[in-house]
């Protein structure tokens, strides 16, 4: 069996997604995603111009193998870009494996540990009151986790996560209006006076059988998030994410001196060694990686093992930049994973999406029910891929009042 053609396609509805198509002598085809949020053009570079070249005439079956050539054999190892475009190449293989053999994907990892993976949605408020509304309306709908953000007074700007008025949530993450960021500011005295007591609210509001789930997006200083756990700790998060910034994995080993709060990391991880310390020692409770931009299913699986040997859950990132490809992956690994934990969704769900994407994966009462169609049971629909193209987008850039460049 081998490999005859592969092609790249960027763009979406309101979202760049990087498909990757691989075809075969047999007519199976597979399909991968290597969307980077904001970066998309790259890893499409680095598909066409080294990986493609590369697999045509090799076996699609060899995706161990294949997957350690491109790492490998790029010499310089790692990093966001390539491990995106080695995830999608991977991704592809495992939906041709998979529908080759004539099973659900999750088949090949060792079957279904569960029927339904629990998902948790983005409530978002300009003050708490609209974040209260913003939660009772993901309650209403079946949800049974909600992340929580929310406005803090006196901010100059909008906090992370939080969406300007008129924007919803899905949104928010990229501004197309061009290349160069539009600059936030950030205050950190002002979160942490009003946001661990605005947490307490939401769950005196909502009870205790809510899964509350709130996202520090990387701005917190060791001593700061030590203090921020310690505050919310009587809240009884479900997860506290990236307290500090993420390359740090020795910043975490103040907080969990002082507290015992869930911590969740890791959806800029993209390979295994950017966490092994931080699962070996323990400091993490929930795994945020992507097959997306973490190489796909092959390195993501090895993540997840080791993760097992550790207490550490899955909590894989699911924001709306990935494509439904990815997110089929997820559900796959969701479904198998004796440690997962919950999965990030938001991608699914609109009309654009599901013509561009057809698929049999779907939410049910906050659930995610993962199809049982052979591979990763999500097709990509070419004709509807023509009206898209790329459009050029940017994250926010963070600054102190005083000037100084903060972490977005
Ligand atoms: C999350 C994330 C995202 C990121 C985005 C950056 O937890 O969902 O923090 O919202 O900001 O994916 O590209
Ligand atoms: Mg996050």
């Amino acid at each position: 069996m081998k490999i005859t053609d592969a092609k790249v396609f960027v763009g979406g509805p309101g979202k760049n997604y990087v498909t990757l198509k691989v075809m075969t002598d047999q007519g199976v085809y597979g399909l991968g995603d290597a969307s980077l949020n904001n970066r998309e053009t790259l890893p499409a570079a680095y598909l066409n111009d080294y990986l493609i070249p590369n697999l045509i005439g090799r076996d699609p079956r060899n995706s161990e193998d294949l997957w350690q050539y491109f790492y490998r054999g790029a010499y310089f190892r790692r990093g966001p870009i390539a491990m995106a475009a080695f995830g999608a190449v991977d991704m592809a293989l495992w939906d041709i494996k998979a529908k080759l053999a004539g099973m659900p994907l999750y088949q090949l990892f060792g079957g279904k540990s569960r029927d339904g993976a629990l998902v948790y949605a983005h409530a978002t408020g300009s003050d708490l009151e609209d974040l209260m509304n913003s939660i009772a309306h993901y309650q209403a709908l079946g949800y049974k986790a909600v992340r929580v953000q929310c406005g803090i007074p006196g901010m100059p700007t909008a906090s992370y996560g939080v969406a300007d008025k008129g924007l919803s949530d899905k949104q928010f993450i990229t501004d197309f209006s061009g290349i160069v960021p539009k600059e936030e500011i950030w205050d950190t005295d002002k979160y942490m006076r009003f946001m661990p007591d605005a947490l307490a609210q939401i769950r005196d509001r909502f009870g205790p059988d809510l899964k509350i789930l709130h996202d520090v997006h990387h701005r917190l200083l060791p001593r700061e998030a030590a203090q921020f756990a310690k505050a919310v700790e009587p809240v009884g998060l479900f997860w506290l994410e990236d307290p500090t910034p993420a390359d740090d994995q020795d910043a975490l080993k103040l907080l969990r001196q002082h507290s015992t709060v869930p911590i969740a990391i890791g959806e800029v991880f993209n390979s295994i060694w950017d966490c092994k310390q931080l699962i070996e020692n323990e400091l993490i409770d929930f795994i945020r990686v992507a097959v997306t931009y973490a190489g796909g299913i092959t390195h993501v699986k090895r993540i997840v093992d080791l993760c097992a040997l550790h207490h550490v859950r899955t909590g894989f990132h699911g924001a709306p930049s990935h494509s439904p490809i990815s997110m089929a992956a997820q559900a796959h690994l969701n479904a198998w994973a004796p440690n997962f934990g919950i999965q990030e969704y938001l991608v699914l769900g609109t009309p654009e999406c599901d013509a561009l994407f057809p698929s049999k994966h779907r939410l049910e009462q906050g659930m995610m029910i993962v199809s049982d169609e052979p591979g990763l049971g999500v097709d990509f629909d070419e004709n509807e891929a023509k009206q898209y193209s790329y459009k050029p987008g940017s994250h926010p850039v963070v600054r102190l009042e005083d000037g100084t460049l903060w972490n977005y």
